[in-house]
């Protein structure tokens, strides 16, 4: 028998990992059970805005298909689930005087105790850019600070409320610079505005990403600070934001390119990291925007500063950064993949704008542990592969482009905990399921379940399956006391008041879910909106799932 591998080849004990998705891009069922409309729903619609010309009506279907998706989390025996919350189908006109949604609330409320009852661990994002449509015609949506921000953090308490006694880990926003720039700059996102007359008739591309994302920010902290004075102490859970950003590297050694490739950092990150982490806007974005960069009162800042526990991450790829050029969303940096020698950085995803750099990924995780000192969480890692969605199924699931990215991803992350000492305590791959890529529509996979969207069959692909295996052999077994006390966490289904008992002791943070063949005869049903059998698709599906796993 060989010998145990050394402690130094695998993560802590109580390291999370799983998968991660939003609602629009997955749901589906835009109509159902009192949903308002999101600024995705037209937006998508317009000639042009999506690549396929289809919208999110059906996405994935998980609105009704949600034991489907909840079944391949237990096969694939995740330890948590990132996802996220619609703000229109819990407050279907946005606003804080507008009533709340109990189906909505409801759909949620049964999903988070179906996870809980499976000893998968909510990771809840409260903001995943589905902003109400009627705020967006009422006021302007992320440019109005003062309409916006108490908007949000009024959906914020309703959501604390509602779920925070078995959610203990917050996400407020996902990715503030994607919401800004390529909402408000770009214009290739909703609510769609741009300079770019070509592309919409109203915006400003020099000042509104920057008034959107300072609206971002202080919904985000005063959202945090309600958490943090009315529902901590009793709920315990921790709250922060999610960042995108990916590493930036010099396009050579001269001094004007090493400079860019920070400048490209202040922006892609430091716009949002600073002020959160540190309590001021990067200079560098002073001196590049001057008047137009929006100023903190002193008041806002109290709030802003620290208003994060953790260093929530999103990161895709590494860029080689040259200075020049007149794009303020890089730092007026010039991004290329090409080395000055001509070869590539590495292999090129469907997306124009990834590429597969394991390496700064890891140099990305200490970028940010040094500069920030916050526990990081990396909530989004993945690659789509190249021309996937016009191969067959089969050549889809055998997708070596996105096994080969998430084996460097891993090691990466072990690396970064092992040898460099950064506290990394999750990772989530992007994304459970192919599903609405945004701009891209359906054209683009990220899944590491691939999505038949003739008839909304799952599959997993070799990626799933590799993910699986791989953090399943890289986690410390927990130490027994750490599995008492997690066991002990004052967080079961039946202790909620006036939840139903499920007859499952369910407790957060157990990291053993229930074999998925147990769960096939386990009639749990929500609103009577789906109910599982022996011989319906999901139990097929499930079993599907289980015999492609069975070696794990
Ligand atoms: C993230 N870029 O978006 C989002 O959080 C997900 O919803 C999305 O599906 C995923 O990454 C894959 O795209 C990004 O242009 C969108 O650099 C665009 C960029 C980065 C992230």
């Amino acid at each position: 028998m060989a010998a145990p591998p050394h402690t130094q080849d695998k993560l802590p004990g109580d390291f999370l990992w799983g998968f991660a998705t939003a609602s629009f891009q997955i749901e589906g069922s835009t109509d159902a059970d009192g949903r308002g409309k999101s600024i995705w729903d037209d937006f998508a619609k317009q000639p042009g805005k999506t690549l396929d010309g289809r919208d999110g009506d059906v996405a994935t279907d998980s609105y009704r298909r949600w034991q489907a998706d909840l079944d391949l989390l237990v096969a694939y025996g995740v330890r948590s689930y990132r996802f996220s919350l619609a703000w229109s189908r819990i407050i279907p006109l946005g606003g804080r005087a507008d009533p709340v949604n109990e189906a909505g609330i409801r759909w949620y409320s049964d999903f988070i105790d179906a996870l809980l009852e499976r000893g998968i661990v909510p990771f809840v994002t409260i903001y995943h850019w589905d902003l109400p449509q009627a705020l967006h015609n009422r006021y302007g949506g992320w440019l109005n600070k003062d309409e916006i921000v108490q908007d949000y953090v009024r959906y914020s308490r309703v959501c604390f409320e509602r779920f925070g006694d078995r959610v203990k880990h917050w996400l407020t926003m996902n990715e503030p610079w994607c919401i800004s720039v390529l909402g408000y700059g770009r214009g290739v996102f909703a609510p769609g505005r741009s300079s770019d007359r070509m592309r919409s008739p109203e915006g400003d591309s020099s000042t509104e990403p920057w008034i959107a994302g300072h609206s971002v920010i202080l919904a985000h902290a005063h959202a945090v600070q309600l958490y943090r004075s009315e529902f901590k102490a009793a709920q315990g859970g921790q709250i922060g934001i999610t960042l995108n950003g990916d590493w930036a590297l010099p396009y050579d050694d001269s001094p004007q390119n090493i400079a860019a490739a920070q400048h490209a950092l202040d922006v892609a990150i430091g716009w949002f990291a600073d002020p959160i982490y540190l309590g001021y806007y990067p200079a560098y974005l002073h001196e590049m925007l001057g008047a137009r960069l929006p100023a903190f009162t002193p008041e806002e800042l109290a709030v802003v500063k620290g208003s994060s526990d953790f260093y929530g991450m999103n990161t895709y790829t590494t860029n080689l950064c040259k200075a020049g050029g007149e794009d303020e969303f890089q730092g007026r940096a010039e991004y290329t993949f090409t080395r000055p020698d001509g070869t590539q950085l590495g292999t090129q995803a469907h997306c124009a704008w990834l590429q597969d750099y394991p390496q700064g990924f890891r140099e990305l995780l200490n970028y940010l542990y040094k500069r920030y000192r916050k526990p990081i969480y990396v909530t989004e890692n993945g690659f789509a592969v190249k021309d996937e969605n016009s191969m067959s199924i089969e050549q889809a699931l055998a997708d070596a482009d996105r096994v080969q990215y998430f084996r460097g991803a891993c090691q990466s992350v072990l690396a970064a905990v092992r040898e460099d000492g950064v506290d990394v305590r999750a990772y989530f791959a992007w994304s459970l399921l192919d599903n609405f890529e945004w701009a891209d529509g359906y054209v683009t996979r990220f899944g590491l379940t691939y999505v038949d969207y003739e008839t909304q069959e799952r599959f997993p692909k070799d990626s799933a399956k590799f993910v699986c295996q791989w953090f399943k052999e890289h986690i410390e077994p927990e130490e027994k006391e750490d599995e008492d006390k997690r066991r002990d966490e004052p967080v079961t289904v039946e202790q909620r008041p006036g939840a139903a008992s499920r007859g499952t002791s369910s407790t957060l943070g157990s990291a053993k879910a229930a074999p998925a063949s147990k769960q096939n005869g386990d009639a749990h049903s929500s609103n009577g909106r789906a109910r599982r059998t022996r011989k319906s698709p999901i139990a097929r599906l499930t079993a599907y799932v289980s015999a492609f796993l069975g070696g794990l």
